[in-house]
């Protein structure tokens, strides 16, 4: 099967429980704190300039996005979570949007989760992780700006995925928004993921 990523088109913008729809195709998530480079890596994944919007101020998104790809599969752009001035780390959820969003969907195939390369792992990834560990839903980690660590800085990274996956085994892939580097491997990915969901289904 052949995914043409540059076919794409945001088919909606949802800001509450009674705009979320069950779909017909499969959907994979996009989900990380702000500014972790979301949108920037959206649009590289997607060979677009400014589809997502790149912002300068943070935590600005509340709305989910779901853009349809090649009409195979929704990429489903979540607002970026953490940010919030008032709220302290310890008093982190997700939005009642995001909660909403995966209570209601039953067509989510992949969780990617972003990291920032150089600040993975914060507190605020850890809960999101769980959370998402505690759906059983399909889970990989997607390290983003990978262009600002040096080889060794990556070997690193590399190693202590490695040592906490334990008997919870993910995937992972090494993004730079900036240089392409992940592009294919994240492509590939996602097609793999499409066939094996219509594979399950047949
Ligand atoms: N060097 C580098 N900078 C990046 C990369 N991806 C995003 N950025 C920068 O990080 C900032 C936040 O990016 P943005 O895509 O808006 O993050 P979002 O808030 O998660 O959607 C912007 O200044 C981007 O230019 C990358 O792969 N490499
Ligand atoms: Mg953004």
């Amino acid at each position: 099967m052949k995914i043409n990523f540059d076919n794409v088109r945001l088919e909606r913008t949802v800001y509450s429980l009674e705009q979320l729809k069950t779909q017909k195709i499969p959907e994979i998530v996009f989900m990380g704190r702000s500014n972790v480079g979301k949108s920037s890596l959206i649009n590289s994944l997607l060979n677009k300039k400014n589809l997502a919007k790149v912002s300068q101020t943070p935590g600005k998104t509340r709305s989910i996005n779901f853009y349809v790809v090649d009409e195979k599969f929704y990429l489903v752009d979540l607002p970026g979570f953490g940010y919030a001035s008032t709220s302290k780390e310890d008093s982190f959820r997700f939005s009642q949007l995001i909660q909403d969003y995966f209570r209601v969907s039953n067509k989510i195939i992949l969780v990617c989760h972003l990291m920032d390369s150089r600040v993975p792992f914060t507190r605020l990834d850890e809960i999101a992780k769980d959370y998402i560990m505690n759906l059983g839903l399909s889970y990989c980690i997607l390290f983003t700006k990978v262009d600002k660590l040096k080889q060794s800085e990556k070997s690193k990274l590399k190693n202590l995925v490695l040592n906490i996956q334990n008997n919870s085994a993910y995937d992972f892939i090494f993004y730079s928004a900036k240089t392409g580097e992940g592009k294919n491997q994240l492509q590939s990915y996602i097609i793999k993921k499409v066939i094996e969901s219509r594979e399950k289904k047949d």
